[in-house]
C-alpha cells in the first residue's frame, strides 16, 4: 500500500502542474458515461496510469476515463479504480477539483474495498487516506505531503450539498431537502464532489446527496470511481453512505461504469434519509 500512496503523491504533483498550465479545452473524445473528455482529463489519466504501471503490487486498474480494465501484474494484490480529475469542467472557473482512488482486493466490488484516497486541488493540495480504521489528512507543503489531522464526523452537521437537476427530483426528495433547510442547514454545493464531500468531512458533518431522479433513475455518480471510495471514507470517519435505504458498499456492480444514487453524511442526516426513502421508495 505504501508504494501506491507514493505513486499517488507523485501523480498529484504532476496533475497539479497540469491543472495550473494545461489546456482546459474539450477533446474530441467521450468517456464511457458519455461525458466529453477535456484534455485535462486525458492528461491526468495518462499520468496516473504510467505511475501505476510500474507497481508490482497492482493486478488491475480501471479509470473513469477508459472503457476497459488494464492488466498490470498477474500476481499483484490490488485492484485500483480511479477518477483522475473529477469535476474537471470546474478548472475553467477556478473552483476546486480532485482525484479519487478506490483500492480493492480480489475484484472491483464495493464489499472488497480496502482503502480509499482522494486528493483535493484547491487553494491547497490535500490528500485524504482512509484505511479501514482511520481517515488521515495530509497537506502539500514545500513539495512534501505532511500529516495535518485525523478526520472524524460529528453525529450531526449543519451543511447540505443537494446534487442533480432539481426539476427532476421526486416530491418526497424535495420535501426532505426543504426540511433540512427549514431546520437551519446551510447550502454548500460547488458541483465538484471532492471539495463538497471534503467540506462536509472537515466541518464536522452534514449531507451530500445525488439521488435517483426522473431523468437519471440510477443517479449520475459512478460506483467504482466515485461512490464506493467516498462511501469507504465516510464510514471510516464514523458516518454513513447509503443509496437511500441500504449501504452503498453492499451494491453488486454489474458493469465497471455503473452508477448509483447516493447519500453521504453524518449519522443523524442519514437516518432521516433512510426514514424518508423507506416510506417512499
Ligand atoms: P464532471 O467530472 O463531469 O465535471 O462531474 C462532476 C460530478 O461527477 C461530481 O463531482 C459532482 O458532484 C457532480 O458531477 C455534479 O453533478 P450535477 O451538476 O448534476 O449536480
Amino acid at each position: 500500500m505504501k508504494d501506491i500512496i507514493e505513486a499517488i503523491k507523485r501523480s498529484s504533483l504532476k496533475i497539479r502542474d497540469i491543472i495550473e498550465d494545461g489546456d482546459t479545452a474539450k477533446s474530441d473524445n467521450q468517456n464511457s458515461t458519455g461525458d466529453t473528455q477535456l484534455k485535462l482529463d486525458i492528461a491526468s489519466d495518462v499520468v496516473i496510469e504510467n505511475e501505476f504501471k510500474q507497481l508490482d503490487c497492482i493486478k488491475q486498474i480501471v479509470s473513469e476515463e477508459q472503457e476497459h480494465i488494464v492488466n498490470i501484474n498477474e500476481s499483484g494484490k490490488y485492484y485500483i479504480a480511479y477518477d483522475p480529475l473529477d469535476g474537471s469542467s470546474l478548472v475553467d472557473v477556478n473552483l476546486s477539483v480532485g482525484s479519487i482512488y478506490g483500492i480493492y482486493e480480489n475484484d472491483f466490488t464495493g464489499s472488497n474495498i480496502v482503502a480509499s484516497i482522494y486528493v483535493v486541488f484547491g487553494p491547497r493540495v490535500e490528500m485524504v487516506i482512509a484505511d479501514g480504521e482511520t481517515v488521515k489528512m495530509y497537506r502539500l507543503q514545500k513539495g512534501e505531503f505532511n500529516y495535518i489531522q485525523d478526520i472524524k464526523l460529528n453525529q450531526k452537521g449543519k451543511l447540505q450539498s443537494p446534487g442533480s437537476t432539481q426539476a427532476c427530483w421526486y416530491p418526497y426528495h424535495k420535501d426532505m431537502i426543504d426540511n433540512f433547510f427549514k431546520d437551519g442547514y446551510r447550502l454548500r454545493y460547488s458541483g465538484g464532489m471532492v471539495p463538497d464531500l471534503h467540506q462536509i468531512l472537515l466541518k464536522g458533518g452534514g449531507l451530500f446527496s445525488y439521488p435517483s431522479t426522473s431523468d437519471l433513475p440510477k443517479g449520475k455518480l459512478r460506483q467504482l470511481f466515485e461512490v464506493f471510495p467516498f462511501a469507504f471514507t465516510y464510514e471510516c470517519a464514523g458516518g454513513q453512505a447509503i443509496d437511500g435505504i441500504s449501504r452503498v458498499l453492499e451494491i453488486e456492480t454489474t458493469h465497471i461504469h455503473d452508477t448509483s444514487p447516493c447519500f453521504f453524511g453524518s449519522n443523524a442526516e442519514c437516518e432521516v434519509v433512510k426514514e424518508v426513502y423507506s416510506n417512499n421508495g
